[in-house]
């Protein structure tokens, strides 16, 4: 069995280097990205065994997306294969303070988002210790919700702990549709990752971080939840009522973008070991680390995660 499995859409991303805007640029960077597969492969990087499905096309870039997370660990065989159909792709304006990195979505009609739900294994789910899921996914068309759905349902029959990243993204849906289809995956989820801003965004809920939490807790009671709070760290709220709280880690920043996905993976990480703690210690200071690395994979040497590890106080060394 595998310690986490994932379900999502994993994008070709295009992005300008520094100082090059997408309006104007010659050339561009190629590489991989979607938030269910940023978190497996810092899980695989922790050493965890971690295998992410999707629906992709049999052309380069379906190739490039599943060699590539292959080649960091990941296990690629539950993946759906089609003939016809093409692969999400984004492109990263990368920005400077003050002008900030854009992101542009060309992924209408992938092929995950055209795919019968029929395509994926609801079983999948089973296979793991933990299902990862995240707000993304339902957000990419009426079978990629359903897929989530079905998904979670057999997870969550089968008694296995599930997380849900609320990862509100504006560009695919408007707050008041995504509120209201995430709202019972959420009541479905063991451990809700959700950001500060989310939260508000979606949920009208304001006020001090602990608050936010609480009231976050209060609408969908998971064992625990997760506020992300980026500069201001995060905190994890157990249904016993404990408060775990970390600083975030300073950084100097060069790509944000899939920052929350490594703290996902590291808080998950605590977890499997039961230790709530941990996780939140070991999510912030991956979080800190990726942003320190162009692209969306946390793309971490040994030396790295055992720094990390060993800073976050784990006893494991991978
Ligand atoms: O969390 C990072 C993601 O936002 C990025 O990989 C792109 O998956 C993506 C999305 O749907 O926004």
């Amino acid at each position: 069995g595998y310690d986490v499995v994932t379900f999502g859409e994993t994008m070709i991303r295009f992005s300008t280097a520094p100082g090059e805007r997408l309006e104007t640029a010659t050339t561009v960077e190629i590489g991989i990205g979607g938030a269910e597969s940023n978190v497996a492969v810092a899980l695989a990087r922790l050493g965890r065994r971690v295998a992410w499905a999707s629906v992709l096309p049999r052309n380069p870039f379906g190739a490039r997306i599943a060699g590539e997370l292959r080649r960091h660990g990941v296990d690629t065989t539950h993946i759906h294969w089609v003939d016809q159909g093409r692969a999400g792709v984004y492109y990263l304006d990368t920005g400077a303070a003050p002008r900030p990195t854009q992101v542009l979505y060309d992924r209408a009609g992938s092929a995950i988002a055209v795919c019968n739900p029929e395509d994926i294994d609801p079983a999948l789910a089973t296979r793991g210790r933990l299902l990862h899921l995240t707000g993304i996914t339902p957000a990419l068309s009426p079978s990629c919700a359903e897929i989530t759905r079905r998904l979670l349902t057999a997870g969550t029959a089968a008694g296995i702990p599930v997380s849900i990243d609320v990862n509100y993204r504006s560009r695919l849906w408007t707050p008041k549709a995504a509120a209201e289809t995430l709202a019972p995956l959420c009541s479905e989820a063991t451990i809700l990752f959700c950001g500060r801003n989310d939260a508000g965004t979606l949920w009208g809920l304001s006020g001090s971080d602990e608050e936010v939490a609480r009231g976050l807790a209060e609408r969908f009671d998971p064992a625990v939840t997760v506020l992300t709070a980026g500069a201001d760290g995060a905190l994890a709220l157990t249904r016993d009522g404990t408060i775990y709280r970390e600083p975030a880690v300073p950084v100097d920043v060069i790509d944000r973008v899939g920052a929350g996905d490594a703290f996902a993976a590291g808080f998950l990480h605590g977890y499997l070991d039961g230790d709530v703690a941990l996780g939140l210690r070991l999510g912030v200071r991956l979080a800190a680390l990726k942003m320190t690395v162009r692209g969306d994979l946390a793309v971490l040497s040994d030396d790295d995660i055992a720094a990390c590890l060993a800073d976050a106080g784990s006893s494991h060394t991978i």
